[in-house]
């Protein structure tokens, strides 16, 4: 049995992870999770009370932490401002989070010689060509295009210095855009979902063209569990599931499974900056740690994620208008 420290566990992937844990393993989880409008104690309902604990609080706050970290063996670190566009209308949370955030965890890391594996993204690469054959690997240089991807881009860098100069025991691991249940409504498939189910039209950026690699967050989950039990301190590990799609595409089988005609969207502005294509090559993760992705079949992972936003309307209604209140200030 692990004791482990999940922050960001009331958010979309820590929440997916919280459940994984606990359903595939008898480690005892801790949420941190400060709650900001992502986090969602709703997303943590009926967990086995004897195993796991939830902390409302900031990673940023160095008191709580310092308590925390010794009552564990493990720190996973999923806790972020996650979303883009919010990143380009206000940065400031982002390097509060992201960046301080991730700082004060590591000194706890370090002063407690805690293991600490720290979540984060393939946009720290910065963007591909759509004709490019290229995917990105641990080697392929930093060169982030967001505020959101910036900070993400610095967290791990700090990772990589807290290693290397104070030999805190860390691994980093880089994934692709994930979807699945308890995905925020401001992000890009749940948007469209709870459109059609508002009976609004979705909305696409721009002509649709861009590519994200798309991966399952159970899936996720699995690949974060193996490095925390056979990843070596020290390496980043990328992962992906083979999941390259274009926007239209998405868009397009979304109405298609909810019984639309497939072209009823909608254009609009498209996001200032736009990564035109990411792409994962996990290569390092599949033969070094013997990792395989369950969610293969892309159109069943997007029917069961539709099926599961239908069913849990109570979940995501609170924040619908407020969100499209957002993007329409916005054009988008
Ligand atoms: P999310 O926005 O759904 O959840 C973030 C969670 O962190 C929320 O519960 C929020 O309350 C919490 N939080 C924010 N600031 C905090 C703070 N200062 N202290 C404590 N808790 C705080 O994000 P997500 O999509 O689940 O992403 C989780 C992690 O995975 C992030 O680090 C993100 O960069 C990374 N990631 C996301 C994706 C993706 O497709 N969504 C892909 C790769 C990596
Ligand atoms: O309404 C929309 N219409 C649209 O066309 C929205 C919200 C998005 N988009 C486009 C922008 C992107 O090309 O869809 C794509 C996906 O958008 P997001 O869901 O905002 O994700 P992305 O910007 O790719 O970033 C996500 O994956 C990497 C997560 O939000 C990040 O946290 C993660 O690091």
């Amino acid at each position: 049995m692990t004791r482990l420290l999940v922050t960001g566990g009331a958010g979309f992937i820590g929440s997916n992870f919280v459940h994984h844990v606990l359903e595939n393993t008898d480690h005892e989880v801790t949420v941190l999770d400060k709650l900001t409008y992502a986090g969602n104690l709703a997303s943590l309902d009926g967990l086995p009370e004897n195993r796991f604990t939830f902390v409302k609080g900031d990673i940023a706050d160095a008191e709580l932490v310092d308590e925390l970290f010794p009552t564990v063996d493990a720190v996973v670190h999923y806790a972020a401002e996650s979303h883009n566009d919010n990143s380009l209308d206000n940065p400031r949370p982002f390097l509060d989070t992201n960046i301080i955030g991730t700082y004060t965890l590591l000194e706890a890391a370090r002063r407690h010689d805690t293991r600490l594996h720290h979540i984060s993204t393939d946009e720290v690469y910065g963007d591909l060509e759509l004709d490019d054959p290229a995917r990105f690997t641990e080697q392929t240089p930093y060169n982030p295009s967001s505020p959101y991807s910036s900070t993400k881009a610095g967290s791990d860098l700090l990772v990589r210095a807290w290693v290397r100069s104070f030999g805190v025991r860390a691994t980093i691991s880089n994934c692709s855009n994930n979807y699945g249940p308890y995905q925020h409504i401001e992000k890009f498939i749940p948007r469209q979902i709870t459109n059609v189910i508002r009976g609004i039209r979705p909305k696409l950026y721009g002509a649709g063209e861009n590519v994200r690699d798309w991966i399952h967050a159970d899936d996720h989950s699995s690949a974060v569990l193996r490095i925390l039990d056979a990843g070596v301190i020290g390496e980043t590990y990328l992962i992906g599931a083979d999941g390259e799609k274009n926007n239209k595409d998405v868009v397009e089988l979304i109405l298609t499974l909810m019984g639309q005609d497939a072209g009823a969207y909608d254009h609009v502005t498209d996001r200032a900056g736009h990564d035109l294509r990411y792409a994962i090559d996990w290569t390092k993760l599949r033969d070094e740690l013997g990792w395989q992705p369950k969610y293969r079949d892309f159109e069943a992972g997007m029917a069961a994620t539709i099926d599961w936003y239908r069913a849990h309307e109570d979940w995501w209604a609170p924040a619908k208008d407020g969100v499209e209140a957002f993007y329409a200030s916005k054009g988008q």
